[in-house]
């Protein structure tokens, strides 16, 4: 087997969620074999998302980034799978929607940088600590083998 079985934080964004896109994303991550193993919608605090975008302190658009951020719900996942981290972020394609090819959800449902839709981990060390700050609860620890659910 290739790649490592990881765990991401994928989170829709308030555009995406006001746009009605909640669905069609959440279905390119099942599609694509991933396990969805946390989900809420979650209305962020500026201070949790200061958190969240710490390491973006002190760029022009920081501001802006947590106005839009704070703007209404975000919907929170944990998804889990091979090579979770890299491909969830390939699935979402580039953080600006210009660069991002036609296929991946960005180029496909969105134009503007500051208007991306959805937000993926860059790396297993944030998806680590990304995951422990939007679930501080923790999260669900469930098998998918279908028979049990399709034959009774
Ligand atoms: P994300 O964390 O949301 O997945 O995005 P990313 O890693 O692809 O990009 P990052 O550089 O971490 O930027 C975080 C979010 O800030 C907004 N942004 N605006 N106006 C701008 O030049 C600009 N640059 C970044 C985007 O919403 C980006 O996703």
């Amino acid at each position: 087997m290739s790649g490592n079985r990881e765990r991401t934080y994928i989170m829709i964004k308030p555009d995406g969620v006001q746009r009605g896109l909640i669905g069609k994303i959440i279905q390119r991550f099942e599609d694509r074999g991933y396990k969805l193993i946390a989900l809420k919608m979650q209305s962020a605090t500026t201070e949790h998302l200061e958190k969240h975008y710490a390491d973006l302190k002190g760029k022009p658009f920081f501001p802006g980034l947590i106005k839009y951020m704070a703007s209404g719900p975000v919907v929170a996942m944990v998804w889990e799978g091979l090579d979770a981290v890299k491909t969830g972020r390939v699935m979402l394609g580039a953080t600006n929607p210009l660069q991002s090819p036609v296929g991946s959800i960005r180029g496909d449902f969105c134009l503007a940088v500051g208007r991306n839709i959805c937000h993926g981990s860059d790396s297993v060390d944030s998806a680590e600590k990304e995951i422990a700050l939007w679930f501080p609860e923790g999260v669900t620890q469930y098998t998918s083998a279908l028979d049990t659910w399709v034959f009774e």
